[in-house]
């Protein structure tokens, strides 16, 4: 079909388009899109890599993978049916679980038949005669549509260290993100993990039970604290459902959508039984209520920080038998909760087995990957399997895989080069009818909380630009400035920001990825969906339509 053509012989306000919109990805974000713009009428086309759905609940099948969201707070929350129908098993879901969670979704909204399943979008650009996307896919073939939603995730573009030798090593390796289907055996194997993030505690605890050896590498040690998960009794669902509207309104309060909020006293204020009796209260309760749920200066007081990090680090040394091993299990280079709080299950308790080692990468660190398998500078290791539990280029990495053009050409990889410029996190300025859900910019947190919020503010400009006969909705370039300006100083003077992380943009692994940078909205999700209300209330003032 020829585009230009079309574009000219339809009215203005009628979409000459393959679709009216096309999502990228088909994980929670773009799964409620697809439904959301169904609800409007919309015919909508949704491209996904994987060869089912599910996103970070798909390609994450690592041994361990489970949530730290409870999972009662994570489902959907916008069909009374789906929340009356569905059990959770477990409070806190492990991914096999939550891939059966999106699939049932996915049938029960009948979405298999506009999701296109093995495709990779590699370009998007902006048509400015005709006001659409041309999206093109792997295999050259290209389509066209009005709006281009990315529901790409936040964490979805894995990255293998760079350590010369990798591709010599002989035997199994997998990276966590790209786990196979098939189960994997750890039986009387010498397994390495390298990685220590929230990924390689889930990993290594669950692998540490069945491998032969396992040889841990660490490079920095995490404050790492007890998940607590247990099954969910018939008697406990029962009562969840009874009270998810309030579980959800509480979610809707917090700054991280979670159920868990701040405590409102300093850490510094209260005596040291006190603060210690409540850190031990909040050690033996299950998920992030002791990141989340802390006193609400520990993330943002040097001392009260301190405080707890000393207290933390007592916890893990009491776990583990041989001091040494627990002394480098102690972070040394960051406060609490100043990367992100990895949950685990009897995690520190792995190195008191005698078929666990802990390598400390900063005593000796990585040389190569040899074709048997690993050497440091003091010894070669030699293994069976060789796990990468090394994380991901964040929260940009799968946007800059994709060759996204916006008006005159412009690249946005090159437009955030020194860091991302956003509207609300949804809208860029130069990209009309271009939707993140949930880009750089958006409050991290109970991700799908916040998906849906963004997801249906997205679908509400779509559907303001369609009964007003708009064919271009762009943020002004001011509009992108004073968000991104905003964002960067709900930032200011955060601890986190001190320290390299996935979440201050940093991947010593890329290029390019050395510098810290604002990744992410800090001012919590209640004020953020302020913001975004006041746009859409204000009838979109902000924004250039045309
Ligand atoms: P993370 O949190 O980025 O962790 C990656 C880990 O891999 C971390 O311990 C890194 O050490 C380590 N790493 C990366 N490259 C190397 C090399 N070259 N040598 C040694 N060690 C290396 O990713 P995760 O997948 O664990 O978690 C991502 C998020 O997913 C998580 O926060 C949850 O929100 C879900 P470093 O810390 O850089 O020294």
């Amino acid at each position: 079909m020829n585009d230009v053509m079309e574009a000219t012989r339809e009215p203005a306000t009628k979409a000459a388009t393959d679709f009216d919109a096309i999502v990228i990805g088909a994980g929670v974000s773009g799964l409620y899109q697809l439904y959301r713009l169904r609800e409007l009428g919309m015919t909508a086309r949704v491209f996904e890599a994987g060869s089912n759905v599910g996103g970070t609940w798909y390609w994450n099948r690592y041994p361990g993978a489970r949530f730290d969201s409870e999972s009662w707070t994570y489902g959907y929350s916008f069909s009374q049916e789906l929340l009356d129908e569905w059990n959770w098993e477990e409070h806190f879901a492990a991914q096999p679980e939550t891939e059966r969670y999106l699939n049932y979704v996915t049938d029960k909204f009948d979405l298999r038949r506009d999701i296109q399943f093995r495709t990779t979008v590699t370009a998007a650009h902006y048509q400015e005669a005709e006001s659409c996307w041309k999206v093109t896919l792997h295999d050259g073939s290209q389509h066209t549509s009005r709006f281009l939603v990315t529901a790409v995730g936040v964490l979805s573009a894995s990255v293998l260290p760079r350590i010369p030798g990798i591709d010599t090593f002989k035997g199994e390796s997998f990276h966590t993100h790209n786990w196979p289907k098939a189960p994997v055996s750890f039986a009387g194997k010498r397994v390495a993990v390298i990685g220590t993030g929230a990924t390689g505690i889930q990993a290594i605890t669950e692998i540490a039970k069945t491998a032969g050896h396992l040889t841990v590498f660490q490079r920095t040690a995490q404050w790492s604290a007890p998940l607590h998960n247990s099954k969910v009794t018939p008697e406990e669902m029962a009562d969840i459902r009874k009270n998810y509207a309030d579980i959800f309104a509480k979610c809707q309060e917090t700054v991280g959508c979670f159920i868990h909020a701040a405590d409102p006293r300093s850490a510094l204020e209260v005596t040291q039984e006190e603060r210690e009796a409540f850190w031990e209260k909040r050690y033996g309760e299950p998920g992030f209520g002791i990141w989340m749920g802390n006193f609400r200066d520990v993330l943002m007081d040097r001392e009260a920080n301190k405080l707890m990090s000393d207290w933390l680090a007592n916890k893990i040394r009491a776990r583990v038998n041989d001091p040494a091993v627990a002394d480098k299990l102690v972070p040394k280079n960051h406060g609490f909760g100043m990367r992100r709080v990895p949950l685990e299950s009897g995690y520190f308790e792995v190195y008191n087995q005698p078929n666990v080692k802990l390598v400390d990468l900063l005593e000796t660190p990585i040389e190569s990957i040899t074709p048997d398998g690993i050497r440091t500078t003091d010894v070669e290791y030699e293994f069976d399997m060789i796990i990468y539990a090394t994380g991901f280029d964040a929260i940009t990495g799968a946007f800059d895989q994709i060759d996204i053009r916006g008006v005159g050409g412009v690249s946005l990889k090159e437009k955030w080069a020194d860091g991302p410029v956003t509207m609300l996190g949804i809208l860029v300025d130069g990209f009309p009818n271009f939707m993140m859900v949930m880009g750089p910019h958006a409050g991290l947190g109970n991700f799908p909380r916040a998906v849906e919020y963004t997801s249906d503010w997205v679908t509400a400009l779509i559907r303001h630009a369609r009964d007003n006969g708009l064919t271009r909705v762009d943020a002004t370039p001011a509009a992108a400035k004073d968000w991104t300006d905003h964002v960067i100083e709900t930032n200011e003077g955060l601890l986190f920001t001190e320290v390299d992380s996935w979440m201050t943009g940093i991947n010593r692994n890329l290029e390019g990825k050395q510098v810290r940078r604002v990744m992410r909205y800090s001012g919590g999700h209640p004020a953020f969906r302020q913001r975004c209300d006041a746009v859409a209330e204000g009838g979109y003032r902000e924004l250039a339509v045309s």
